[in-house]
């Protein structure tokens, strides 16, 4: 027994670093839950040639795959090498990650519009002053004109250039330095459309089609740029101005925000046209009666991942975790209903809920989950069926067991909603004081942290190592995703974390009263970052592969993360992976993605898993584009 609680606690130290997510990991292997890092040790020893990138299925003249070790087959039937395995399978990913934020960004497009049009019910046009600026850049003339109209003729320009030719992507050309659109230029990658770039990853890779790994790659560019200065930007712009553009906000962190006496209601997958209208119905004062009747103290919502995110940074919404914690706050027994959209959503969490009593509810009919109750979400009704979600969490309340819950009492304070807007405004308008701090070296550069946990990791230990190292180092840190939750839950988004930083830096946030490690939104708010940048780039009168920026991605695992680290890297910032892609069985792609392609857009990709040596590798790149710049 004694040997057991050792290995049981040994266990948990290895898989996370924070103490409440460690308690909840406890329980459920008291509980004999099965959670991620149970699967991962079953899935040992993971298939050697998919972690190379060299086995391809997409047709039936395979499954292929290539001896890594110069051996034979060194081709597949078709003819394909490692290299052009290896390259496809990069594209094909990368066009998932690049569809599913893009895809997002054209459901808040469709709501803009029914709300344009007064079809939606319970949405309104929060942000006027955004939408004017996002209507003129996209051409639209505003004056004489109103809101309504403003919003419904962006919403349908917007709409058309998902799939179009001729026009290319208005945000490019209204946002991207003229030297970074020429690098593109150059290399033949700027993006034409969203649809389009995607619709032409998936034919590139049908055998017989693109049959050069350079080709494809730089297609893989171009698809990315597509999401990030396309479908991300959208989805950001056009849900800041239907819910508002974040501004700072004090919040907690951590499984601890689950309430005691209240309905837990969690908030889980991407979409702030779900979560924001869930937020509305539960100060409805029928739901919150009917709390009351079923002896609850009222409803307690708390974000969950990316959706968590943007609640947080709009509406100062709790956040109880990251993609890892999905299963642990169930394990709490504390939950009552777990409203999931799409994204990021483990599909074991139906069957982890059946071991409590946490009803999972399903909401978008492209994501279904056996298990679920599903409960489709729709603008025209979206008001009445967030209330009639809200009732099935309510009425599920008296089926709590209470000695079966567990709730850590730690909640860590944050503070978030660092839009760029807001960032700006706080400089006065411009970021020549930020940028004259970066020239007098109090500020070195800065890093954005984006990204997922992953169990091949400690759970937060990359992110928040990292994030501590480069502020040290009086490197500012920006951050998105679950990378921001992970250092909230740390306690590197409040402004008393300042006292980690280097001299410079610590100076800089003690007088602006903000945190070392700014919390800048959900995953497709890499967006605000690449705003930021160009901002900042066009200042100075320099291209964004100019600045001394980088990026990481510690513990990700998602497609996603892979397009927003090809935009990055694309759009002229050095990226750190701390997981290595698929892609290490063709030296060449390797070769191209961290290597020759800093001659193409003065960036490249590194992989390191040691979040010490990621910083050492990204200081030196800030210095060398300081140098460069001649500061
Ligand atoms: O889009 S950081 S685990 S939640 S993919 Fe997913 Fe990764 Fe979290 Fe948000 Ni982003």
């Amino acid at each position: 027994m004694h040997h057991e609680l050792k290995f049981i606690k040994q266990e948990i130290e290895k898989r996370a670093l924070n103490e409440t997510d460690k308690e909840i990991i406890e329980k459920s292997i008291l509980d004999g839950i099965e959670t991620a890092w149970d699967r991962l040790y079953k899935q040992q020893p993971q298939c050697g040639f998919g972690l190379l990138g060299v086995c391809c299925n997409r047709c039936v003249l395979g499954p292929c795959r290539i001896d890594p070790f110069g051996g034979e087959p060194q081709r597949g039937v078709c003819g394909a090498t490692s290299d052009l395995i290896v390259a496809r399978n990069l594209l094909d990913t990368l066009a998932t990650g690049a569809a599913a934020h893009s895809d997002h960004g054209r459901e808040v497009l469709e709501v803009l519009l029914h709300t344009a049009e007064g079809k939606s019910q319970g949405y309104q046009i929060t942000d006027e002053e955004k939408l004017k600026a996002v209507a003129v850049d996209y051409g639209i003339k505003i004056e004489g004109k109103s809101k309504e109209e403003i919003a419904k003729e962006l919403a349908v320009t917007m709409l058309e250039e998902f799939g179009t030719l001729t026009y290319g992507i208005k945000f490019v050309d209204a946002r991207v330095p003229e030297k970074t659109k020429q690098m593109w230029q150059k290399l033949g990658i700027v993006p034409r459309s969203v649809d389009r770039e995607i619709v032409e990853a998936m034919h590139r890779v049908q055998m017989g089609v693109d049959s050069d790994y350079v080709n494809i790659l730089l297609h893989a560019l171009r698809t990315a740029l597509s999401d990030g200065w396309g479908g991300s930007m959208m989805a950001t712009d056009c849900s800041d101005i239907l819910f508002g553009t974040p501004t700072p906000k004090t919040s907690i962190f951590n499984l601890s925000v689950l309430s005691k006496d209240k309905v837990n209601v969690i908030l889980h997958g991407h979409n702030p046209i779900l979560s924001e209208m869930i937020v509305k119905a539960s100060e409805d004062p029928e739901i919150l009666k009917l709390a009351e009747q079923k002896g609850a103290k009222g409803i307690n919502l708390a974000g969950m991942c990316c959706t968590g995110n943007e609640l947080l940074m709009r509406k100062g919404v709790p956040i109880a975790g990251t993609l890892l914690d999905q299963e642990l706050a169930i394990v709490t027994g504390a939950v009552e209903a777990m409203i999931i959209d799409y994204q990021c959503i483990f599909p074991s969490i139906t069957f982890t809920a059946s071991c409590y009593h946490t009803k999972v509810i399903s909401t978008s009919s492209k994501a279904k989950f056996p298990g679920a109750i599903h409960m489709e979400f729709n603008p025209a009704s979206a008001f009445d069926t967030a209330k009639q979600i809200l009732r099935i969490a309510v009425e599920n309340f008296p089926n709590r067991n209470p000695d079966r819950v567990k709730i850590p009492e730690k909640p860590m304070k944050v503070m978030a909603g660092f839009s760029e807007e807001v960032i700006r405004k706080a400089l006065g308008g411009s970021y020549k004081p930020l940028i004259d701090l970066i020239v007098s070296g109090k500020i070195k550069g800065a890093v954005g942290i984006v990204g997922c946990n992953n169990p091949k990791i400690k759970m937060d230990y990359g992110h928040v190592t990292l994030a501590k190292e480069l502020i040290k180092r009086d490197i500012l840190v920006v951050e998105t995703g679950c990378s921001a939750v992970a250092c909230g839950k740390a306690g590197l988004l409040q402004p008393e974390a300042a006292d980690m930083a280097g001299e410079g830096l610590r100076q800089v946030c003690k007088t602006l009263g903000i945190p070392p490690v700014l919390h800048m939104g959900s995953c497709v708010d890499c967006s605000r970052i690449l705003v930021m940048a160009s901002k900042i780039a066009k200042e100075l009168g320099v291209g964004i592969e100019d600045l001394p920026l980088g990026g990481a991605a510690p513990e990700w695992y998602s497609q996603k993360a892979v397009s927003i680290g090809s935009y990055f890297v694309a759009s002229g910032v050095y990226t750190v992976l701390g997981i290595p892609p698929t892609v290490m069985g063709s030296k060449n792609v390797v070769e191209l993605l961290t290597d020759k392609i800093k001659g193409l857009t003065n960036s490249a990709f590194a992989v390191e898993p040691d979040p010490l040596k990621a910083a050492d590798l990204l200081e030196s790149e800030i210095m060398r584009k300081r140098k460069a710049l001649g500061i």
